[in-house]
């Protein structure tokens, strides 16, 4: 949302205030005051116009201005009714050379997963791109997307279902009555160009199944609204926001953060990497995002690859 926008829809969420008293606070016209009222009425923020002033009566259920509206994060947000994919969007305004822009679409058409696998976006989910340009070494991309896991598991949670990380970063919900399955409501695609010695851009995009029918989605999916009904998706991808900007603003707190939400530490996994598989005892995450297994061979770490999760958990 451009800057005097946001500041007279700030200075009428606190109003009420008059046209008047907003046009001297802000230093600008009457007419311009008029104009961004009813350019936030159009992107759906009941404004009610009394003696006293404007009011704010209601914030629009979900978009971009609606996100934007109290976001305690510093990025712009580009919101899509439909797109193929957000994360290719994402890629086109990183080479606009755009940076802490944040793509959201309603729906996908061409969703994508990791390796190129299909990922099924229906209305009611949140598809976003968070597109960044951290000052790192490309070797460190790995920890922001384990970042995205922590703040997306964290919404996840906020919203009332209680999730936990698989390694690298799926989502997963624990699910009792389906014996001891676990069932994935979200997952993370990372993108990125790199240079010699730092990251060019970064582009973590992050699919979570919201208010979206389990009958939509593949074989082992769930949404939060099976778990718990339709949520505020304004307030999730707020909340998630929030996190992620908190955990990449303080680095050393990401690994920490992971393995207090990981389901996969303690566990018998398979991966399965570029170069074969690996059986064994899921130990500990690694920087900036390897697992160490014991395995039959004794001690190694996976950088990347699939895991599957080999017994129940226990809890
Ligand atoms: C992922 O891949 O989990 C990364 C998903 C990233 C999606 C986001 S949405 C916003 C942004 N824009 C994009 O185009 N992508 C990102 P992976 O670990 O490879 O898992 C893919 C597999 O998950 C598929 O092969 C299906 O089996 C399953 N799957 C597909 N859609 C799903 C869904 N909505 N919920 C749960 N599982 C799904």
């Amino acid at each position: 949302m451009q800057g005097t926008r946001r500041a007279v829809l700030d200075a009428i969420a606190e109003g009420p205030i008059s046209g008047p008293a907003l046009a001297r606070e802000l230093d600008v016209s009457r007419a311009a005051v008029w104009k961004h009222v009813e350019a936030l009425r159009e992107a759906g923020f009941e404004i009610g116009s009394e003696t006293s002033g404007y009011t704010l009566e209601s914030v629009p259920e979900y978009g971009g201005p609606a996100i934007e509206f109290g976001l305690d994060a510093p990025f712009e947000i580009e919101f899509h009714q439909s797109l193929p994919s957000t994360n290719a969007r994402a890629r086109d305004l990183a080479a606009d050379g755009e940076s802490d822009v944040v793509v959201l679409a309603d729906a996908q058409t061409g969703g994508r997963g990791r390796l190129d696998r299909e990922w099924t976006s229906p209305s009611g989910g949140v598809w976003l791109s968070v597109l960044s340009r951290p000052g790192l070494p490309p070797a460190h991309a790995p920890l922001y997307t384990l970042a995205a896991a922590v703040a997306t598991t964290r919404a996840v949670r906020a919203a009332g279902v209680d999730a936990g990380i698989k390694w690298p970063n799926d989502v997963l919900v624990h699910d009792p009555e389906a014996g001891s399955r676990e069932r994935k409501i979200a997952g993370i695609l990372t993108e990125m160009r790199g240079e010699a010695d730092r990251i060019a851009w970064l582009i973590v995009g992050i699919g979570c199944n919201a208010n979206v029918d389990p009958e939509a989605l593949p074989a082992g999916a769930t949404s939060l609204r099976e778990g718990v009904g339709d949520v505020s998706r304004r307030e999730l991808v707020q909340r998630l926001l929030r996190e992620f900007e908190a955990l990449r603003a303080n680095p050393d707190s990401i690994l920490p953060a992971w393995r207090e939400h990981a389901l996969t530490l303690g566990r018998r996994v398979r991966v399965e990497t570029a170069r074969g598989e690996s059986v064994g005892r899921a130990l500990d995450i690694t920087f900036p995002g390897g697992l160490v297994l014991e395995t039959a061979d004794g001690r190694v770490t996976v950088s990347a690859g699939d895991c599957e999760h080999l017994r129940p958990v226990s809890r």
